[in-house]
């Protein structure tokens, strides 16, 4: 998969670069490639941002450098057209389901907003789908872009064990169950008996049936 990210900070993404993400770069699994807003918008100020029209605080992402951008980044690869995101408040969630069905397609290109936004026009010309990552306010759309990679990244085929994102929290529609490790008493605290009994059918059972009662704590409404 190929990844483009259209961004005003591409220094922020540092997180894509440890850890999973970027185990999978170096096996050839993503290719990630940074896109600076500030490169497409016009000499001699390099203007990205404007006052909106009707009034009110802040400014908003021209139109203009965004559409260049977007058509650049796009015919980089013009046989493997991108999905293109745009990261916001008013998005769809972002749920395990839809990073499934992201990391099936060839390349993703998000788009990162600042300020108050983009212009409108911009998502209704060039933005194929708007994704929350949750409802709150960020003060950008950047993290909400590393969390969507993420997500998708360690889903492709190779990234991770195919059991344990098989056996994950929300593939399997419930919570994980507890894990532990040595030592097997800490603080006075034993380490479940049947974990050690080496009868796997019996783990098993035991994880099941955790799992579940965690859910039912903690988050009943996934199993409504
Ligand atoms: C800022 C603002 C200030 C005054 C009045 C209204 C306002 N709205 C916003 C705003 O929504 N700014 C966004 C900041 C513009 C797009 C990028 N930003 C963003 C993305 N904040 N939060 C996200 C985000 C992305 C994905 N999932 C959750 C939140």
């Amino acid at each position: 998969m190929r990844i483009d990210i259209l961004t005003l900070f591409p220094e922020m993404f540092a997180p894509l670069y440890s850890s999973i993400p970027a185990r999978a770069q170096t096996a050839g699994k993503v290719q990630i490639e940074l896109h600076n807003l500030r490169d497409y918008a016009a000499a001699p100020h390099h203007q990205v941002d404007d006052t909106p029209f009707g009034g009110g605080p802040g400014m908003v992402l021209k139109p203009e450098p965004l559409a260049a951008a977007l058509q650049s980044i796009q015919d980089e690869e013009k046989d493997k057209p991108a999905r293109v995101i745009y990261l916001s408040p008013q998005g769809i969630p972002l749920t395990q389901r839809l990073a499934e069905e992201l990391s099936q397609l060839p390349r993703l290109l998000l788009v990162c907003g600042h300020y108050e936004g983009i212009d409108e026009r911009i998502i209704d010309k060039y933005i194929d789908m708007e994704v929350s990552i949750g409802d709150y306010v960020l003060s950008n759309g950047e993290l909400g872009a590393m969390v969507l990679s993420d997500a998708v990244i360690r889903l492709l085929d190779g990234v991770i064990a195919s059991d344990s994102a098989a056996q994950e929290s929300f593939s399997t529609g419930i919570l994980d169950h507890p894990h532990y490790t040595k030592p097997a008493i800490f603080e006075g605290m034993a380490v479940p008996e049947v974990l050690l009994s080496g009868n796997h059918k019996h783990i098993e059972a035991w994880r099941q049936e955790q799992a579940l009662a965690a859910t039912k704590r903690k988050r009943p409404d996934l199993l409504q």
